[in-house]
């Protein structure tokens, strides 16, 4: 069986990008999980046109193939006019922080900027699955990529879909959300919690990667003193949420995870650590394999 090579977040990371592709043993295939654009704020050289222009040589070569990231998807909605001309993604500080640097080398909703963005919505679908590896950039939901399976059976957005995703206000929206920027939810609300910033927490990201996970403390991510979260089973809209022990093997990127790259799961784990990036090297295991995480240099 052909080894694939599943390569994580890349945010503008040409170095990152090099390394990763020399890490790939010779004849493998090469996963992206997405995220290709928008340095981080304090990175010394974001390089966003050479990095998709080398992924999308790749891709177009027939010797990879990828998905989108939510970096993606926002770059999509923020360089696509409504209606009345605003952009579908509101032009908010917070989001131009992350995204200046393609903006500084394609400009605002410019006919090289739109190139891009056609080609991310054209060439970058949802998902995708690869013998028996499921693919996403932060979360594989049975339930929301059945629902949006249902409209776009090859996980390929459209323009058609694009206001709704921006606005959140449908069930298909809401689902394409979860899979690019990850399940999160309302606590109870008799409940406080603090996150491991110390600030307290209407809403938590869930940790859908343990599979199997049927209490609060083993269902959300980061939160310190599991002793603040409520007891009992989980919502069935958590639950849902949760990744079943008996479904394929799943990779995502996306989580910023800290320290040492260590498998999640071993049937479903993000691979994006950016202090130590990693790679994963998949034969056709059905449970993953820490010994096939991969460091790069
Ligand atoms: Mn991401």
């Amino acid at each position: 069986m052909t080894t694939h090579a599943v390569i994580p977040d890349l945010h503008a990371d040409l170095d990152r990008l090099e390394a990763s592709l020399a890490a790939v043993p010779a004849g493998a295939r090469v996963l992206f999980l997405g995220d290709f654009i928008d340095a981080a704020p304090e990175a010394p050289a974001p390089a966003d046109k050479a990095v998709l222009a080398r992924v999308r040589g790749l891709l177009d070569a027939g010797h990879a193939q990828a998905v989108m990231g939510n970096h993606e998807l926002d770059a999509i909605l923020f360089h696509t006019p409504d209606a009345t001309g605003a952009p579908l993604l509101p032009d908010a500080e917070d989001h131009r922080r992350k995204h200046q640097a393609f903006i500084d080398t394609f400009g605002m909703a410019t006919p090289e900027a739109r190139r891009w963005t056609d080609w991310f919505l054209a060439a970058l679908p949802l998902w995708r699955e690869v013998g028996g590896l499921r693919l996403a950039h932060a979360c594989w939901s049975a339930p929301d990529v059945a629902l949006i399976r249902r409209r776009r059976p090859d996980g390929l957005l459209q323009a058609a879909d694009l206001a709704e995703i921006a606005q959140g206000s449908t069930p298909f929206g809401r689902a394409v959300r979860t899979l690019v920027s990850g399940p999160k939810v309302r606590l109870p609300a008799c409940a406080t919690v603090r996150g491991t910033d110390g600030q307290e927490r209407e809403t938590v990201q869930i940790a859908w990667w343990n599979a199997g996970a049927a209490t609060w403390p083993e269902a959300v991510l980061d939160v310190p003193d599991p002793g603040q979260l409520p007891r009992g089973p989980l919502p069935p809209e958590v639950a849902a949420a949760i990744y079943d022990p008996a479904a394929p093997p799943v990779l995502v990127g996306h989580y910023k995870r800290p320290g040492a790259p260590r498998l999640a799961h071993p049937k479903a784990s993000s691979l994006d650590y950016p202090h130590q990036p990693c790679l994963y090297l998949w034969s056709g295991e059905d449970r993953l394999r820490p010994d096939r995480l991969c460091p790069v240099a």
